[in-house]
This record gives C-alpha cells, structure tokens and sequence, in this order.
C-alpha cells in the first residue's frame, strides 16, 4: 500500500468585516470541500477579540483556530499559502489597507515543525506566540502544541497579558 506524506497545519482564521461568524464558516466549508489532499482535524470555538497591532480603532475580530491534515507530496506551505489568499479574495479581501478590517485573513500558524524565513512567509508565524487570539483558540484544539524551539503554548501564555471571559479575548499590550 502507498504510503502518503502528510503534514499537519495550524490555520488562524479571522475576520471583523461584513458577517464574521458566516465568513469563517464559509472559510471552513471551502477548504472542506477543496479536495483529497486537505482533510479537516480540528476546529476551535469562535472567539470575540479586541483588535491588536497597529490599527486598534476597528471592530473586534472573530478569531478561529483550525487544524489541517495536508498531503505533503502535493503541497508545499508556500502552496497551500496561495490557495488561503485566493480564499480571501474570494471572501471580498483586498489589501489596501494593511491591518486594517477585512472580511477573511487566513494566518498559516505552522506547517508540522518546519521553521522557515523567505519574503512572503515565516513559519512559525512570527507573531503568533504573543497574541492571545491565535494561542488560546490554538490550546483548546492542541493542548500540546509546542512550537519547534521548545516553547509550549502555556508557555507563551504566560508570557503576555491577557484577559479571557467566555469567549471573548482581551490583551494589554
Ligand atoms: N489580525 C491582525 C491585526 N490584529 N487583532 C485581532 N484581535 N485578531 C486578528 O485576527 C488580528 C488582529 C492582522 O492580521
Ligand atoms: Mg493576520
Ligand atoms: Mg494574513
């Protein structure tokens, strides 16, 4: 019998846009039903987050984690990361105001234990381990989670502040 690669790949989801809950699903139901060679492990509640980064002065986000099962020998991350722009696209995103509102972004938080640096994309994600949207939602569907240099996602918790009440997310910082 064949024995097919795969790899495991964290997504953050988020929007704060148009509908945000309905824009998540319609992420999910897309990439459900994009083929074989993506299957669908693992979904997060949907959180309610305040806006962090630049742009503080925008509606909340619904943030979302999902686990990935990928055939590795189809894809490489840096195709699967096509494949998530175009799904923004698809959701109405376009990219005028960089951190500013949109409808759908779709952050590749990690692709197995690969660490990697080029222009267009960084794995890990290089900000995921300080922001409580992607680490919370990331710790409820992968409890163990540990990022390649060793560091756990309690680890990164509790190394920022934060504020969680049900499911929505505060973060001073
Ligand atoms: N995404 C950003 C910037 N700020 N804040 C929250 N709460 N959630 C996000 O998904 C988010 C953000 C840029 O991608
Ligand atoms: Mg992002
Ligand atoms: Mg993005």
């Amino acid at each position: 019998m064949q024995n097919i690669e795969t790899v495991i790949c964290y997504v953050s989801l988020g929007s704060n846009e148009g509908n945000p809950e309905e824009n998540l699903n319609e992420a999910l139901t897309r990439l459900e039903t994009y083929g074989d060679e993506i299957s669908l492990k693992a979904i997060s509640s949907i959180y309610l987050t305040e806006p962090q980064g630049e742009i503080r002065d925008q509606p909340w986000f619904a943030n979302q984690m999902i686990k990935l099962e990928i055939d590795a020998e189809i894809w490489a991350a840096a195709g699967f990361l096509s494949t998530c722009t175009a799904i923004e696209a698809q959701l109405g995103r376009n990219r005028q105001v960089p951190g500013g509102p949109r409808p759908l972004d779709m952050d590749i938080i990690a692709w197995g234990d690969v660490v990697m640096h080029t222009d267009f994309l960084t794995l890990p994600h290089p900000r995921a381990r300080e922001r409580a949207f992607v680490l919370i939602p990331l710790k409820e569907i992968a409890p163990d989670f540990v990022f390649p240099d060793g560091t756990t996602v309690d680890e990164a918790l509790a190394a920022i502040r934060y504020r969680l009440d049900g499911n929505k997310i505060w973060q001073d910082s």
